[in-house]
């Protein structure tokens, strides 16, 4: 039986606050009414060691909570928490209170797990993997805004108590993985996430559905083109001029695309791109799909998100989203708003305020040739021009002046593929050039950036022998695969070079948001999202202009920590709305 104690007078509090800050650690942990910060409300706030826990009920002594911003804000002792993001929205929300050093449970049993999927990170498992512990977790939705039963006190305590437990365990074994630094980086940034969550993205509602609707037209405008293509017969003979054609069903749309004698063997997009300059109307039929993607992932549904008392969108962001730690993002994904204009100009700063759009310049091409040491490559970002030119007049022996447009979009496409590891078939495709060509452009290419071809080599090779890889700040990402099979050592190889390469930009993207989030403090200004090597923020717009230069030189600062032999280039826009 651990020790319980709910704390009802400052006098109880100062003497737990005392015996807790002597701790290395303290388990820290809220009980609410619900998940959503805005609409529910905040009711437990339990404090623990390895074998007592504190209780401070806020529907009870709600003055109590404040008096935990010294011990909150202190270096030490260390504030462990599981999914620390969570409770830090709700303890901002409700009582304005911000935690330092923290130690987030969840994310370190993420990154001990080294991006293999499959696993569960909630706290029951976590504790079951870690201390060998059953949690009973019923009392989890129970009702938290009446009367506490002694059950639900106990399971309150509890919680902390073992997050407490999970401290020394997972900090061994982040050592043991040398995953500290990295552990390190990811405590720092759940405040930028959580303060993200809380700010929200305001989107122009009927601007919104006016794009939307227009997207709808098009798309019946085209479908009604595609049927009479498709489907003549049936169109005459039919008494409304109407086709029966499925336009969403791949059989139907193969069986009428060979009726007009086009030799389609399956209807992937990839493929009809190849026989679309032969058979013009396929690009109908693309054009068709894509904007019925647009309206299945981006069409009204959107605007349930808009919440009812910010009149905002708060998304989901996963901390560690991908095996590579980059963010993903949720309910809904405004990771994968499009990035044409018409979408994002409805995402806008409310009045008073302005949007600043910073990202990173190629930043994972900078990784690249910083890590690879690669002369050619790091002379390119050294000389200030364009990039892609000047891989397009290496690559065509044309002098930077005349590299054409589709020479410098070739150049482009090769800068990526390589470092996805595409073979020469990917790049054909993706030129639309034949085979041998793109064969001759990759073989050009490595032996210009030889530097680039044996670190990259090298770090599939590493992949393969150390079934592992590891971001350059020390992320860990197991590679699992089949040695038998040639198919799964091709994915592992590819996964080798590419991986290394985006976790550190993702690295770098964290490690701007933390330093962003601690100087903007006393701003206005505020992030709201994260596209990977793009931040957006909302600011005042009588700060928009000073705070944008901040941005761009702490971006700067947080991309030369990982990256030293080349410029980090940053660029900042401000404006009114979500474009470039
Ligand atoms: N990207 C990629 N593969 C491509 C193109 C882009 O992986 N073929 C990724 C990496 C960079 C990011 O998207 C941003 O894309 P762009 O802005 O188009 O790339 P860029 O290098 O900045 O090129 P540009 O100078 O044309 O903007
Ligand atoms: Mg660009």
């Amino acid at each position: 039986m651990k020790k319980i104690q709910i704390i009802k007078t400052t006098k109880e509090l100062n003497k737990a606050i005392n015996l807790l800050s002597q701790k290395e650690c303290i388990g820290v942990d809220t009980e609410t009414t619900g998940l959503d910060p805005y609409t529910s409300e905040l009711r437990l706030i339990q404090l623990a060691t390895t074998d007592r826990a504190f209780i401070i009920d806020v529907f009870k002594t709600p003055k109590l909570a404040n008096e935990l911003k010294t011990l909150f804000l202190a270096e030490k002792p260390v504030k462990v928490f599981h999914n620390a993001k969570f409770d830090l929205k709700m303890l901002k929300h409700h009582l304005g209170l911000r935690v330092h050093s923290i130690f987030d449970t969840m994310l370190a049993s993420k990154l001990i797990c080294g991006g293999r999927e499959g696993q569960s990170h909630n706290l029951a498992k976590t504790v079951d993997r870690f201390l060998n512990i059953e949690l009973d977790k019923t009392e989890q939705t129970s009702n938290w805004s009446a009367t506490l039963t002694e059950s639900q006190i106990q399971y309150a305590a509890y919680d902390a108590i073992v997050v407490c437990q999970l401290y020394q365990p997972q900090l061994l074994k982040l050592c043991e993985l040398d995953l500290l630094d990295t552990a390190e980086l990811e405590f720092d940034c759940v405040a930028a996430i959580a303060d993200m969550e809380l700010t929200g993205m305001l989107l122009d509602e009927k601007h919104w559905r006016a794009i939307v609707e227009d997207t709808e037209k098009k798309s019946l405008s085209i479908a009604t083109t595609l049927r009479q293509a498709l489907d003549p017969v049936d169109v005459q003979m039919s008494l409304f001029g109407e086709s029966t054609i499925n336009l969403d069903s791949p059989s139907q749309v193969q069986e009428a695309l060979r009726k007009l004698g086009i030799p389609v063997s399956d209807t992937r997009s990839s493929h009809l791109q190849h026989l679309a300059k032969e058979f013009p109307i396929l690009y109908q039929l693309l054009e068709y799909r894509s904007l019925q993607k647009a309206l299945s992932a981006y069409g009204l549904g959107i605007l349930k998100f808009i919440h009812p008392i910010t009149g905002r969108i708060h998304a989901n962001f996963l901390q560690i989203g991908t095996p590579t730690g980059r963010l993903s993002c949720h309910e809904p994904n405004l990771q994968q708003i499009p990035a044409s204009k018409e979408y994002r100009n409805c995402f806008i700063a409310s009045p008073g305020n302005r949007l600043i759009i910073a990202d990173y310049s190629q930043i994972e091409l900078r990784v690249l040739a910083d890590w690879s040491k690669d002369t050619v490559l790091t002379k390119a970002f050294h000389s200030g021009a364009d990039l892609h030119c000047i891989t397009a007049s290496q690559m065509f022996g044309a002098s930077l002046s005349e590299v054409t447009t589709e020479q410098r979009s070739a150049a482009k496409q090769l800068n990526y593929g390589i470092i996805y590891g595409m073979g020469a078939q990917g790049l054909a495709n993706r030129i639309d050039r034949p085979i041998s060509e793109a064969e001759k452009l990759i073989e050009r290419y490595f032996r210009t950036y030889s530097g680039v071809a044996c670190w990259l080599n090298q770090a599939g090779k590493e992949a393969l022998v150390n079934k592992q890889t590891r971001s350059r700040l020390g992320r860990l990402m197991y590679i699992d695969f089949d040695l038998t099979d040639s198919a799964s050592l091709s994915a592992a190889v590819r996964l080798g070079k590419n991986m290394p390469i985006q976790a550190t930009s993702a690295d770098i993207s964290k490690r701007a948001m933390t330093i962003l989030h601690h100087s903007l403090t006393n701003t206005s200004a505020k992030l709201i999202n994260n596209v990977h090597d793009e931040l957006v923020l909302e600011v005042s717009s009588s700060e928009a202009e000073e705070i944008a230069k901040q941005v761009e030189k702490e971006m700067m600062t947080a991309g030369q920590e990982f990256i030293h032999n080349v410029p980090v280039v940053v660029d900042v826009k401000v404006a009114d709305a979500w474009v470039k």
